[in-house]
């Protein structure tokens, strides 16, 4: 049994260190793979310098086709070819804590193809984060939910656990989003191909070190990404290449 924890980063020197060590304790079975965008402030540096030795610790050192859809893509495929029997992937900044990966991994070891750390179920809760970025949270997941069809309470998180079988139903290799809404993408592919979907109770928390890379075209485009995605689904074209696609 092979788990594999991807973490897109950019620019996290501050958190990658103490969030690697974390994760690795949380289970035996689990490596972790760093994906990195040519990060100028020295993050890949040091996950290279830890996997030279940890043997359960990798780097993907990008230097193309930069952000953070493709980068977590990319990692997913990378956990796939390495035989990866789960595949997790979460953000670098604590948000996403690893003492919530056992609980996941429980639930994919009982039958869920997909597993969701969710602010929006009981037991959940988003801290430290301005009203107003809670109301956002809140007002952009409800839109998701009802241009997408997804029965899932937290469609926003980028904490989730995937079986072998689901990535590969939902061909994680042939996806187009660049940006934040990979979340979506994956989730609504998901959703077409009839997969199960479990929620776990997180408490999720604001960064506390380091920077946002999310600016609000991003958040823009993810929202004209969404509506897309919705098209393409009516149209019967999700699952074609869609390579000439704009982003
Ligand atoms: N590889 C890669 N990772 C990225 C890129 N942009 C962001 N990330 C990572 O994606 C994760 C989420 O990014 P954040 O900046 O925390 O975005 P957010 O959580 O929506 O915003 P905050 O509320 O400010 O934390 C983090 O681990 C980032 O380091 C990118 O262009 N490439
Ligand atoms: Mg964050």
């Amino acid at each position: 049994m092979k788990i594999v924890v991807t973490v897109p980063t950019y620019n996290e020197i501050e958190n990658i260190e103490a969030l690697v060590t974390d994760i690795l304790s949380r289970d035996d079975r689990i490596e972790v793979l760093v994906a990195d965008d040519n990060s100028p402030d020295g993050t890949w540096e040091a996950v290279e310098k830890m996997s030279a030795s940890n043997p359960r610790v990798h780097l993907l050192h990008r230097t193309t086709d930069r952000g953070r859809g493709r980068a977590g893509a990319a990692a997913f495929v990378w956990a796939l070819d390495h035989g990866a029997d789960y595949a997790f992937e979460m953000d670098a900044d604590f948000s996403h804590h690893p003492r919530y990966l056992p609980a996941m991994i429980v639930a994919l070891e009982n039958g869920a193809d997909v597993v969701l750390g969710s602010r929006h179920v009981p037991g959940g809760k988003d801290i430290g984060r301005s009203l107003w970025r809670q109301w956002l949270t809140r007002a952009s997941n409800r839109y998701v939910q009802v241009v997408l069809g997804l029965p899932v309470a937290d469609c926003n998180s980028g904490f989730r656990g995937w079986s072998r079988r689901a990535l590969q139903l939902v061909r994680v290799h042939d996806t187009f989003s660049p940006g934040p809404a990979i979340v979506h993408e994956l989730l609504y592919k998901a959703r077409t191909r009839d997969l199960t979907m479990a929620e776990i109770p997180i408490e999720f928390v604001d960064r506390e070190l380091g920077t946002s890379t999310l600016s609000f075209q991003t958040l823009i485009r993810s929202y004209v990404t969404i509506l897309r995605l919705r098209f393409m689904g009516l149209a019967g074209t999700l699952f074609k290449r869609p390579a000439e696609r704009p982003s």
